[in-house]
């Protein structure tokens, strides 16, 4: 491709509306440009490497036994409703209506359809398992679409689902699609992590999410660096282990705190660190109060406390509620002589002499100690993971990172073909609901997330097996017929062996090329000054590194070869 004719409109200047790396670049190097909130053209530099992210994919679902299908965008709303969906989603579901006024969503994801069409068509034992995917547009209504690609409002999704007779052979599906993810984000050379998900709402029983490390990422995981032990912060479990010995108790007392209601309050008040103070807080679950206490260093983990409690609805209480309840408001609250029923975190119990609210304002108690002065309902765990936690299976310490989650994949089980009465007859006939996985990967979040992770201060830098060009040459000087020459016959050959190759055939200074190669992040950079002429030698730099090697030109070919091969 010659530079000259290629649609890549790049701009010196950063975009002020692009908040992380990825948009900037993906901007500044003309390959997206913005048609609305959330909404992107994929200009032809992004085109090419999408079509590569999704060749991997596509070999490595294949490779596990997926069939490549292709369903509808528009989705009709009877299906939803057979799915008891239509109303779940509220606003982020795009809807339309067509000529007659009837409703359709605008395919947010496509378990709804993929469950019917199997429905209709399998009707025996012998027809499964069964692995259909495809590679589409989603569309989803974000409330808030930002960071470009990494959460638009139409984005491209490869979405598998798979179909079992039962829950064993949903498990080697699962295992299948974990499997060929593993492979899939290795090829693409992304430095990922393997997190348990809280499944939340979906409703299966198991899911794990590929997070690819970036200090962006939305998600806060911690993860063991010996080995691969990692977790979503929404579901690790702490550690606890009471270190012991603990100091003798003191004798409780109250004391006077005009004001204080933090508990930077308290530290700065009686001098003593966060960890020797207790935070209370309060919750009504399913409609009853009650108390939750943590270290005051610690934040307690809503999803945690509602595994806990088992409740449906958990929110925090109101400051007039809590002030009947308890007799005093936020910050004076504390466990001691609490008629409600109290929830501790597990670290509560190895904790001695710590200050907390009097249930009065302006006082708080000194030296309360667990067991002595409060009884909690339960030792629980409620908190967020941190760094330094302990991991649950080899006790080395978490590190914590923020995560970009590029794929997700569930266990289903029957949520679905219960729900739309998919079933299948058994090897006695018996009619059985269809046993279902659904394994999503973000095409083009994983672009950007590849850009979050592969990029410096010139630009990006594309991992070999995405770039949308392998290698780019660059004439100096393009008024230079012998320079011209020698570009266009190592061009030609580059091209034979098969390579993609840019040339930059631009009449433009030399060092706005340099600049230009820099951003679109091509891996490999040739170039042909009068120098090579003379001692018929070009400069090769890799994009990943500093280092200029001067090679002869009729080397060039194998040199680049090998580098490639090494990807
Ligand atoms: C909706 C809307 C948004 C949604 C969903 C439905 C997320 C929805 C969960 C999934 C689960 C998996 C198959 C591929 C991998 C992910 N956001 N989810 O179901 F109507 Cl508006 O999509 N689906």
């Amino acid at each position: 491709m010659k530079f000259s004719e290629l649609f890549c409109p790049t701009l010196r200047e950063m975009p002020s509306e692009a908040e992380t790396v990825s948009h900037q670049l993906l901007l500044r190097a003309g390959y997206i440009r913005k048609a609305g909130a959330g909404i992107y053209s994929y200009l032809p530099l992004a085109q090419r490497v999408l079509k590569k992210i999704e060749a991997i994919v596509r070999e490595e679902m294949d490779r596990a036994g997926g069939q490549e299908l292709l369903m509808p965008i528009i989705q009709p709303r009877e299906l939803w409703e057979q799915s008891g969906r239509w109303d779940v989603y509220g606003d982020e579901m795009f809807r339309l209506l067509d000529r007659h006024q009837r409703y359709f969503a605008l395919g947010p994801t496509h378990e709804e359809i993929i469950t019917s069409l199997v429905n209709g068509d399998v009707h025996s034992y012998r027809d499964l398992p069964l692995l259909l995917y495809q590679i589409q547009n989603k569309y989803r209504d974000e409330i808030r679409p930002r960071f470009g690609l990494m959460r638009g409002r139409e984005f491209i999704m490869k979405d598998l689902y798979s179909f079992d007779m039962d829950e064993a052979g949903l498990d080697v599906s699962y295992l299948k699609m974990y499997t060929a993810y593993n492979r899939i984000f290795q090829r693409l050379k992304l430095q990922y992590r393997v997190v348990e998900a809280d499944s939340g709402a979906i409703g299966g029983n198991e899911s794990h999410e590929f997070m690819v490390l970036a200090d962006t990422g939305e998600d806060a995981i911690v993860f063991c660096e010996r080995e691969d032990f990692a977790s979503n912060v929404e579901k690790a479990a702490c550690v606890y282990r009471d270190e012991g010995p603990h100091e003798d108790m003191r004798e409780m007392q109250k004391i006077h705190t005009p004001g204080m209601r933090t508990i930077k309050d308290l530290v700065d008040f009686t001098g003593e660190p966060e960890q020797r103070h207790v935070k209370t807080l309060m919750y009504f679950a399913d409609g009853q109060l009650v108390a939750v206490i943590l270290r005051g260093d610690r934040e307690l983990n809503e999803i945690k406390l509602k595994n806990v409690l088992g409740c449906n609805q958990l929110f925090m209480a109101d400051d007039d509620s809590v002030r009947s309840a308890c007799g005093a408001g936020f910050g004076s609250l504390g466990p001691v002589g609490m008629d409600i029923k109290i929830y501790a975190d597990q670290e509560i119990a190895g904790l001695r002499n710590f200050t907390c609210g009097a249930n009065e304002d302006d006082y708080h108690y000194i030296n309360v100690n667990p067991g002595r002065d409060f009884l909690p309902e339960d030792y629980v765990d409620i908190r967020n993971a941190v760094e330094g936690d302990l991991c649950p299976v080899c006790g080395h310490p978490l590190k914590a990172a923020r995560g970009i989650e590029v794929g997700h994949i569930f266990k289903l089980g029957t949520k679905y073909s219960q729900a739309m009465n998919a079933t299948v007859l058994d090897k006695n006939g018996q009619s059985v609901h269809i046993v279902m996985g659904c394994y999503g990967i973000g095409i083009s979040r994983t672009m950007a997330a590849a850009v979050e992770q592969n990029h410096d201060e010139n630009g990006i830098i594309w991992p070999i097996p995405i770039t949308p060009f392998q290698v780019i040459i660059i004439p100096i000087n393009v008024k230079k017929q012998e320079q011209m020459e020698a570009a266009l016959s190592l061009y030609n050959e580059l091209q034979e062996l098969g390579l993609e190759v840019l040339l930059d055939d631009r009449d433009e200074r030399a060092g706005v090329k340099f600049k230009d190669a820099d951003l679109i992040g091509i891996p490999l950079r040739i170039v042909i000054g009068p120098k090579a002429l003379q001692e018929n030698q070009v400069e090769m730099k890799k994009r990943w590194e500093n280092e200029i090697y001067n090679i002869a030109i009729d080397q060039v070919a194998g040199t680049i070869m090998n580098i490639l091969k090494e990807g």
